[in-house]
């Protein structure tokens, strides 16, 4: 019995050795990267049952990423290896001291996993959790991938949890109305995660957080982050409408990228274990702090143990 199905394009990723831009940095570190790899990662590294469904290339990218998400102890039995097609790469710099710099350079265009459609991943296996997580990355990949997400996010009774981070990748959509394909698909989740600074981005929602909640009203739970000023989570239940709002706590930044897998990682890991929505902010905001501290996509999240203690502690802690 798997608690959560993850689906999406896994990459190798290249951090720089050194701040500055792309066409100056000399060398790059090898890590692995995807915002739903992410998410399984931190998951299973915390102990839940975790699969990871998508499509690699039947190259050594492939073997690597496969092998390092499965060394997290995420099961990989269903990821599809494609031989006519490259595993995606994708490379990042860093800012320097002037904040020039910061660069995401994809190399994933026709990649194994841009190939995802209804007819080559094994459906069977991506509803086979207590949740499936998807997220907006996949629907900016091609056509088939697209039609694969409008599949999964079409309402069923009985279906597990679908659970959908909006992660408006902006270099990804040739055209800027795409994204808002992006709407009409967390409309079809249970459980929906949002920047309120996507939200603006992609769909053009100014206003806050109840904007936000008025352009998408459908889900059970709907999560709107607000960076360093924290995340406020409205839901919808038998006793009716809560709006929650938690802060986040102070963090020295080191790179925000995974920061928001992890944080959804954290929100998930407390719902699994039907912890308050108070707690499944905290959660999410702890398990973030450990990515943004950490130049990698992927941090160590913190041990049930700690994070309950930091969890348990009053509001005037968190504030
Ligand atoms: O959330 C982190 C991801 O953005 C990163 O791992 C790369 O999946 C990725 C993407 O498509 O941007």
């Amino acid at each position: 019995p798997v608690d959560v199905v993850c689906l999406g394009e896994s990459m190798v990723t290249f951090l720089p050795t050194r701040a500055g831009r792309l066409a100056d940095v000399p060398s790059f570190v090898r890590g692995i990267g995807g915002a739903e790899s992410n998410l399984a990662c931190a998951l299973a590294a915390c102990g839940h049952r975790v699969r990871w469904v998508g499509r690699v290339g039947a190259d050594g990218f492939g073997d690597h990423l496969v092998a390092a998400i499965a060394a997290y102890g995420v099961d990989t039995a269903a990821v599809v290896r494609d031989p006519g097609r490259p595993t995606g790469v994708y490379f990042r710099t860093a800012a320097d001291r002037a904040g020039d710099g910061h660069e995401v350079v994809y190399y994933r265009a026709g990649s194994a996993a841009s190939a995802m459609s209804p007819a080559t991943v094994p459906l069977e296996a991506v509803w086979s959790g207590r949740v499936l997580h998807v997220s907006g990355i996949t629907a900016a990949l091609s056509a088939d991938c697209l039609a694969l997400m409008r599949g999964l996010t079409a309402r069923r009774d009985g279906r597990p949890l679908l659970s959908f981070d909006v992660n408006h990748r902006p270099g990804l959509w040739r055209d800027p109305e795409g994204p808002r394909v992006l709407l009409d698909l967390a409309r079809g989740a249970d459980l929906v995660f949002t920047g309120e600074d996507e939200a603006e981005e992609a769909w053009g929602v100014h206003g806050g957080p109840e904007a936000v909640r008025r352009a998408l009203p459908e889900p059970a739970t709907l999560v709107v982050k607000r960076g360093a000023l924290g995340a406020v989570a409205f839901t919808r239940g038998p006793a009716g409408d809560t709006v929650t709002e938690v802060p986040a706590p102070v963090v020295d930044v080191v790179a925000a990228t995974g920061a928001g897998d992890a944080f959804a990682a954290g929100f998930l890991s407390a719902t699994l274990r039907d912890l308050p929505v108070r707690d499944r902010l905290r959660y999410g905001h702890l398990w973030a702090a450990a990515a943004l501290t950490v130049a990698g996509d992927l941090a160590e999240p913190p041990s049930h143990a700690q994070a309950g203690r930091l969890v348990g502690l009053d509001d005037d802690a968190w504030g």
